[in-house]
Order: structure tokens, then sequence, then C-alpha cells
């Protein structure tokens, strides 16, 4: 299956892993790049030399393009997207805020951008600033999330914009690839299911929380904090949702309960205190596999979804 995706990226199926903080290193994302995907390093709070480190132990891992994501809240954005210039990676993705002011200096490195946007707007301003194509994210998806929903998002960005759209969020197998082709996408941008990958570090007690989890077992925190989070429902965040719609506690207090979560969850598995992000489709996740076999299953099954779809037309 080829798409516009592949050709600008040189790769052999168009998806992209999502850039999860704290979890996907040189190890995911090589892994993702050698079974023919775009595997991401994904930057979060992480210092520049930690970025440049990885760049260097994925490109001993793999000799296929691969990108990294940087998380623009982080206080050494400004850093890391100067080593990726240096580094000159094939792909950028970027999240929670507008990269617009690096673009031209990754663009002149001849580095693909690729930002996540969760409106409309903020996709017209990354074409306007030269973006290769957007990553239209819905709020299905884990981690630090927008408003609309997959299914509303992408079909209004593919309207606004003439670059290629990649969808993100709710997307887990075959059938949630063959409904964003449908939507107008040409690729897609996979997160949780590559969570439990063989080849993905995080702590085995955040891959059987995702195995075991059910539709439901996902939750929104942190609206009252202007950065609304997905995660599993598990003690950390069913506390943090309480005391969020408590009036007596303070968004300092919040902030600090929210600090350091996400580390304890993917490092220590620490099912008490961790904030294990993750999308709706956890409940679709059902075991561990390779890297090469989530690739293989998806498509494989993208192309039969597909063929059937002409059965609406007779
Ligand atoms: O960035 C993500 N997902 C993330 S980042 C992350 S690390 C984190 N840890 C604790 C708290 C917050 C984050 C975990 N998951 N997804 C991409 C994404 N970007 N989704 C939505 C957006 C977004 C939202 C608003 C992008 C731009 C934006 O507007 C910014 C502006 O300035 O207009």
């Amino acid at each position: 299956m080829k798409s516009q995706i592949c050709e600008i990226l040189g790769i052999e199926y168009p998806i992209i892993q999502g850039g999860m903080a704290w979890v996907s290193d040189a190890r995911l994302a090589a892994a993702v790049s050698n079974a023919g995907g775009l595997g991401l390093i994904a930057a979060g709070n992480a210092p520049a030399d930690w970025v440049r480190e990885q760049i260097k132990e994925a490109k001993r891992l793999t000799n296929k393009p691969f990108g990294v994501n940087i998380m623009l809240m982080s206080n050494h954005a400004g850093d890391v997207a100067k080593v990726v210039a240096e580094e000159k990676i094939a792909a950028v993705t970027t999240g929670a805020g507008n990269p617009g002011p690096y673009i031209k200096m990754w663009k002149d490195a001849g580095i693909r951008v690729f930002p996540v946007v969760a409106s409309t707007a903020l996709a017209r301003m990354m074409e306007r600033s030269g973006a290769d194509a957007i990553i239209a994210e819905g709020c299905e998806s884990g981690g630090h999330i927008g408003e609309l929903t997959t299914m509303a998002l992408v079909p209004q960005v593919v309207d606004s914009v003439k670059i290629p759209v990649i969808a993100a969020g709710g997307i887990a197998d075959g059938r949630g690839i063959a409904a964003a082709i449908m939507l107008g996408a040409a690729g897609v941008q996979v997160g949780t299911r590559f969570l439990v990958a063989r080849e993905c570090p995080v702590h085995q007690n955040f891959k059987d929380r995702i195995i075991a989890a059910k539709d439901i077992d996902t939750i929104a925190t942190g609206k009252r904090l202007g950065h609304p989070v997905r995660s599993l429902k598990t003690t950390f965040s069913r506390e943090f949702s309480k005391k969020e719609y408590d009036s007596s506690v303070t968004n300092e207090e919040l902030e600090k309960l929210g600090l350091g979560a996400l580390r304890l969850a993917v490092q220590e598995g620490d099912l008490e205190r961790g904030c294990f992000m993750a999308g709706q489709v956890a409940g679709m996740v059902k075991k561990e596999q390779t890297c090469a076999e989530i690739i293989e299953e998806m498509f494989e099954y993208v192309g039969r979804v597909l063929k059937g779809a002409a059965k609406w037309m007779e």
C-alpha cells in the first residue's frame, strides 16, 4: 500500500509511530522503521543531549528513515529543535504547541515537518509556515489531547489544507486505517498499540494494564489546568479527577500531583502513583507482538477491508 506519505518519507507503509514521552527511545523508533513504518524518538521533557544520543543510537540500529517528536511545552524544546536540525534526521513531528518559529530551520536542514494539530486553524497556519503534512489528532488519543474526535477532526482538516493529512487517535487495527483513508487521510499515526510492542521499553506493568484494559478504562484529566491528558483509570487518575472538581485544591497543588507521574508509570510501573497515558483503543490491544507483526497484521487487514468495501455499491 503506497501513499504520498510513503513517497515523502521513503518508507514502505504509511504509518507513523506516536511520539510517546519517556517511552519512545531509539530502540522502539528503530524497530518501527525497520518494520517499514516511521519510528520516532520522543524528546518529551528530556534535555537535548539525551535526544542527540538517542539519534546516534537509532542511526546504529537502522538504516531506514526515522524521526523525532518534539513536545513544545518542554523547557528544552528550543535546544532539541537545534539538535535535530544538526543531526539531519528524516522527519520531525511536534505536539502540544505551535512549532512555527522552528519550521524554516528544519526545512533548511532538509527535514520533513509534520506538526500534530487538534484544530483546522492551526493546520492552516502550519501549511502556510511550510509543513510537509499535518497530523490531525483526535481526543481518543492517549496523553495530551484536544477537543475534537478523530472522526470529526480529520475530514475538516483534509478540507482545510492541500498538503497530506495523517489521522491519529483511536486507530489500533486495519479497520481504523481503512476508516482514516475514507476520511481522506494519507496515513496514520499509532501510539497505544506500539506501547505493547516487544521492542517497546515500558515497564511490564504498563503493558499488562493496556492488555487488560476495557473500552471505558481511560479518562481525561487536567482540563482545569488547560492541558487535558488521557490515561488509564488508576488510583492516580481517579484521585486527580476528584481533586480537579474540588475547589479547595489549588492549581499549583494539582500541577504538583501530576509532576513525574508519567515517569513513575513508564519506568517504575508504579500502579498507585503512575500516570499510564494511553488512548481509548487500549481495549482493542490484546497481546504483545513485535513491531513488524503489528504493522504487517494491520496492513494485511486494510487490504481485506477496502476490497470488501465495494459490496456497498452493488
Ligand atoms: O502532544 C501530544 N501528546 C502528548 S505530549 C505529552 S507530554 C505531557 N506531559 C504532561 C502534560 C502535558 C503533556 C503527552 N502526550 N499530542 C499532540 C497534540 N498536540 N495534541 C494536541 C496538540 C495541540 C494542542 C494545542 C497542538 C497545538 C495546540 O495549540 C497550540 C497553540 O499555541 O496554538
